[in-house]
């Protein structure tokens, strides 16, 4: 690990290296400096498994944080350091390192005195909505093609549907008959949960750049609880806005985390719904009519589009996602599925909030 990191270009003396348990996909690490308060890093091994154009990832965030950091600029805001991640290229300048086993890296500026949560407060999910709010508008003038898709197709729902299909059929870790009423009930819903791919076929929904995993913990805090930066920018790429409306309610909204193993409170909460719209409707003043009618709909696609995602991992033997039990999936599959269900309950009710929103 030590002759990995010596191949970055830190400023500092390293000190000690510490895992972290974050993320499903990448493994993280925070590299501290020889001298107490002298700048540390954030180190990534990338997954080179489910990203394969390494180099198109790294050129991307590269993109997404000078333009970010620009846009800081001449708005004139102090710190801009901490409100938008910083590579640490490699000593020959270049934004990872592959080693010799064939695994990628990354360094980032760890940005210091922050913290992140699983659960909310209405307060801080007024604060999360304007600051999602602002990142999509500070993206809005990046042109399409400047970015690759690092992940083709990632919240395409028809194309979630067709890998998970392929899943059941093959049924490899011989999972099916457990699974099989979750797997109707996802089939019952595919239609409607196409909707976006049409209106998009069709001319009348639009893509924008997408930060595309806006989870609740993806968004940095700083000491007096302000949202200072958001952090995890492998999937920004053009997508649905209600997608990341939508990501952002499933972790946030919801009364129990995305894989708690107690359903019974599982569901969505009112409260953080109707804040974080208000906070990102009061930052986004770019949407059309159909994108605002659609935000809800966003809410449940996403609770849907991860019930998908999980149940097929777990229906193809654990391949995608970390898992710490090997039913993880499982009860991942099953709490999105119950939030699904809640949300679809609450339905009138979050379209309702979203235009009270608007007002
Ligand atoms: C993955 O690794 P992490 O936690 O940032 C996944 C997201 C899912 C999320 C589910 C590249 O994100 O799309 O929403 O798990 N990222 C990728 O919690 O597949
Ligand atoms: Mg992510």
């Amino acid at each position: 690990m030590r002759n990995i990191i010596a191949q970055f270009a830190t400023r500092n003396e390293i000190g000690d290296i510490r895992p972290l348990k974050i993320g499903h996909i990448n493994d993280s690490f925070i590299v501290e400096s020889k001298i107490k308060g002298d700048e540390s890093y954030f180190l990534q091994k990338i997954n080179h498994h489910i990203f394969k154009n390494i180099e198109g990832l790294q050129k991307n965030i590269q993109i997404v944080t000078d333009h970010i950091r620009a846009k800081l600029i001449e708005a004139g805001e102090l710190n801009n350091e901490r409100k938008v991640l910083q590579l640490v290229k490699t000593n020959d300048g270049k934004l990872f390192y592959k080693d010799i086993d064939g695994g990628f890296w990354r360094m980032y500026v760890n940005i210091e005195n922050t913290h992140s949560y699983e659960k909310i407060t209405p307060e801080l999910a007024f604060k999360a909505g304007e600051s999602f709010g602002n990142f999509q508008c500070m993206l809005a003038d990046i042109s399409h093609n400047e970015l690759i898709e690092t992940l083709p197709n990632f919240h395409n729902m028809e194309f979630r549907l067709e890998q998970f299909r392929e899943a059941v059929r093959a049924n490899i870790a011989s999972r099916l008959t457990k699974s099989q009423w979750l797997v109707d009930e996802i089939e019952k819903r595919a239609d409607e949960m196409c909707q976006p791919e049409r209106l998009f076929r069709d001319g009348l929904l639009p893509k924008r750049i997408n930060h595309c995993d806006t989870k609740i913990n993806n968004l940095l805090f700083d000491e007096n609880d302000d949202p200072i930066c958001i952090v995890d920018l492998d999937t920004v790429m053009p997508g649905f806005v209600l997608s990341d409306f939508g990501d952002f309610m499933r972790t946030a909204a919801n009364n129990r985390a995305e894989d708690d193993i107690d359903l019974s409170k599982t569901g969505v909460n009112l409260e953080i719904f109707e804040a974080y719209t208000r906070g990102y409707l009061k930052k986004v003043t770019f949407l059309s009519q159909i994108e605002i009618d659609n935000l809800a709909f966003g809410a449940k696609l996403l609770s849907y589009m991860q019930t998908v995602r999980f149940l097929g991992d777990y229906l193809n033997g654990d391949t995608y996602y970390k898992i710490q039990s090997p039913d993880h999936n499982w009860q991942r599959s099953l709490s999105q599925f119950l939030l699904l269900q809640s949300q679809e309950e609450n339905y009138e009710i979050m379209k309702q909030i979203v235009l009270d929103c608007c007002k």
